[in-house]
C-alpha cells in the first residue's frame, strides 16, 4: 500500500517533536508533505523554528516547514511554557535551524495542498490549537470534502482538563477555531487525554530511548526528562505522557487503539468550561457521531513501536 499522504499542524513542543520524528521515520506507512507550525505551546516565532530543528535532528531537511497563525482567530494567545520551559523544546541542547522556512503562508500551503492531491487522498494531522486548520476551512471551503480524514491530539472526556479544570490546552487555546473543524463533516480521530494519559514514559521506557544510542533516541530521552517533571509533580504520574504522538502512532498502527464513535461539540460560549470536548460517551442524546473519540491504547505496543522507529533516524 502507498504511504498515507499527511500534513502535520505543529506548536513543538517536546511531544509534537516526538510525533513528528516517528512520522517522519516511518515512510512506509507515511509521507509528510509538510508541517505547518501554529501559536500554542509558545510563540509561532519559535514553534516555527522548533518544526525546522526536529526535521534537522531528523536529517530530513527536504520537508517543508511554513509558518502560520500567530494567534488564536478571536482571543489572545494563551501559551505553556509552564510546561515545555522557555524554548518549547527545553531539555536537549539542539543546534539553531539551518533550513529555511518555505515561502508562503501555511494556511495557503494547506490549501493548496489539498486542491493538487485527489480529493480523499491527504489527511490533516493537528498537534496544536486549530487555528491553522480552522482558517483554511474558512477561506477555501471547496477543500473541506477533499480531506481524507483529520487525526488530532486535543480534548478529553473522562479527564476532563489540563489548562482549566475543563478544558485541555489545545482546545481551549483556539475554541472556535475547534468548532469550526469538529462541525466539518470530515472523518475526524480524537486523541484526547483520557488515552495519551496513557501514553507515559516511565523510567524503563525512556531509557529504551537513551539506549538507542543514537542522536534521536537521547535527545527524545533529554526532552522527555524535562518534560516529565510537570505532570509527575500535578498527577503524580509514572512518567511524561507523550500526548501528540498518539496521533502518528495511530496512522501506523491503529490497531493500537480503542475509543468510540461518538458525538464530540465544543464549547465556546461559557468563560468557566470554555474549551470544554463535550463528548457523548454514554449516547445520551441523539446528536449524529462526528468523531472517532479515542479512551484507551496498547501502551507496550505503542513504546516498541516508537523506540524501534527513533532507532532507524
Ligand atoms: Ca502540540
Amino acid at each position: 500500500m502507498a504511504p498515507r499522504k499527511i500534513i502535520i499542524d505543529t506548536d513543538p513542543g517536546q511531544d509534537d517533536a516526538v510525533a513528528i520524528l516517528l512520522a517522519l521515520a516511518s515512510p512506509d506507512e507515511i509521507e509528510v508533505l509538510g508541517i505547518t507550525a501554529v501559536a500554542g505551546n509558545v510563540p509561532l516565532s519559535l514553534t516555527a523554528k522548533n518544526a525546522r530543528i526536529v526535521c534537522e535532528l531528523a536529517g530530513q531537511t527536504g520537508v517543508p516547514v511554513y509558518a502560520g497563525c500567530d494567534r488564536p482567530l478571536i482571543r489572545p494567545l494563551v501559551t505553556a511554557e509552564h510546561v515545555h520551559g522557555k524554548t518549547g523544546l527545553d531539555g536537549p541542547v539542539l543546534p539553531d535551524p539551518e533550513m529555511p522556512l518555505a515561502d508562503g503562508h501555511a494556511v495557503d500551503f494547506i490549501i493548496e495542498t489539498l486542491r493538487k492531491h485527489d480529493s480523499g487522498t491527504v489527511t490533516l494531522c493537528p498537534l496544536g490549537p486549530l487555528t491553522n486548520i480552522a482558517m483554511a476551512f474558512r477561506k477555501a471551503p471547496d477543500i473541506v470534502d477533499r480531506v481524507q480524514e483529520i487525526v488530532l491530539m486535543g480534548g478529553a472526556y473522562f479527564e476532563v482538563g489540563n489548562i482549566t479544570p475543563t478544558a485541555e490546552f489545545n482546545i481551549h487555546v483556539d475554541p472556535e477555531a475547534a468548532d469550526i473543524v469538529f462541525r466539518s463533516g470530515r472523518p475526524i480521530v480524537v486523541m484526547p487525554l483520557d488515552v495519551t494519559h496513557k501514553a507515559l514514559v516511565t523510567k524503563p521506557r525512556n531509557d529504551a530511548f537513551r539506549a538507542l544510542g543514537n542522536k534521536v533516541g537521547i535527545a527524545v530521552a533529554e526532552m522527555t526528562d524535562f518534560f516529565e517533571r510537570f505532570d509527575k509533580e500535578k498527577y503524580g504520574s509514572a512518567g511524561a505522557p507523550l500526548h501528540d504522538p498518539c496521533v502518528t502512532a495511530y496512522l501506523i498502527r491503529p490497531e493500537l487503539f480503542s475509543g468510540r464513535h461518538v458525538n464530540v461539540e465544543v464549547e465556546t460560549r461559557s468563560e468557566l468550561t470554555m474549551g470544554m470536548t463535550v463528548a457523548d460517551w454514554w449516547g445520551v442524546t441523539d446528536r449524529a457521531p462526528n468523531a472517532l473519540f479515542i479512551g484507551d491504547l496498547d501502551a507496550d505496543g505503542f513504546f516498541d513501536l516508537l523506540t524501534e522507529r527513533l532507532g532507524r533516524l
